[in-house]
C-alpha cells in the first residue's frame, strides 16, 4: 500500500473519529485546521500541503473537502463524534440499497439498521457499491431499502457531498433482503 493511501486511512480516522490522536480539535460543522492537521500528521509521516492536495484531489471516494482558501479541511460523511457537515436533505430514489455483513443478519432483521458506531446508516445508489461496503465486513449480504417509500413516511434523506445517502435509522419494515439466486 502506498504511504499516501496510509496518510489517507490516518487522516479519515483523525477527521471522522478521533482529532485527539494528534492533539487537534474539530469545530462544530467538523473542519480542522488544515496547517494543524499537517504538523500532526508529520509527527507520523513525512507531510506537506502538497500531498495532502494530492489526497483530497485523488481520494475514490472523494472523502474530503478543502473550504474555499483550503485552510480548512473536514471528512464528508462517515463521523462518529457528533458534528454537524450541514448535510442537505434531499429527496431519495425509490430504492438504495444497503450492503452488510452475513453475520450481521439476523440482528439487522430483529433490530432493522441502525448507525452503531456512525451518526447516521449509509446507504448506496446500487447495488455493486453495497456489495463492495458490505465486503468490509465478510461475506456481504445486500438489502433493499424502500427509500421512497420511507421518505414519504416522514423519514429524512441526506445527500452527502460525496454522494453517500445517509438516514438516521431504517426499520425492518422498508427493508428487503436481496437473495441471490446462486446463494
Ligand atoms: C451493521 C465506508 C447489527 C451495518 C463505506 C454495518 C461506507 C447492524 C455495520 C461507510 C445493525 C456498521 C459506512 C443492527 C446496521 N445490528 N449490525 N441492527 N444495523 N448494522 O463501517 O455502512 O471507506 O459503521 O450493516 O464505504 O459498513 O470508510 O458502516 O455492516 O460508506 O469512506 O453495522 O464506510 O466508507 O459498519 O460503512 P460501519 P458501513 P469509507
Amino acid at each position: 500500500m502506498s504511504t499516501l493511501t496510509d496518510i489517507s486511512k490516518y487522516m479519515s480516522l483523525i477527521l471522522r473519529h478521533k482529532p485527539q490522536a494528534i492533539g487537534i480539535a474539530l469545530d462544530e460543522h467538523g473542519w480542522a485546521n488544515v496547517n494543524e492537521l499537517i504538523v500532526g500528521i508529520s509527527k507520523t509521516y513525512e507531510f506537506d500541503m502538497e500531498m495532502l492536495e494530492e489526497i483530497v484531489r485523488t481520494d475514490n471516494k472523494q472523502r474530503y473537502s478543502f473550504n474555499e482558501d483550503k485552510t480548512l479541511i473536514r471528512a464528508n460523511q462517515g463521523h462518529s463524534i457528533p458534528v454537524d457537515v450541514e448535510l442537505g436533505e434531499s429527496e431519495p430514489p425509490e430504492i438504495l440499497y444497503h450492503g452488510t455483513g452475513e453475520k450481521f443478519v439476523v440482528s439487522i432483521d430483529e433490530a432493522g439498521l441502525i448507525p452503531k458506531s456512525r451518526l447516521y446508516v449509509h446507504l448506496s445508489k446500487d447495488v455493486e457499491t453495497a456489495t463492495s461496503v458490505g465486503s468490509r465486513h465478510g461475506k456481504p449480504v445486500i438489502y433493499e431499502v424502500l427509500a421512497g417509500e420511507m421518505n414519504r413516511d416522514g423519514y429524512k434523506f441526506y445527500l452527502s457531498e460525496n454522494k453517500v445517502w445517509l438516514t438516521k435509522s431504517v426499520p425492518i419494515k422498508y427493508l428487503r433482503k436481496i437473495v441471490k439466486e446462486n446463494g
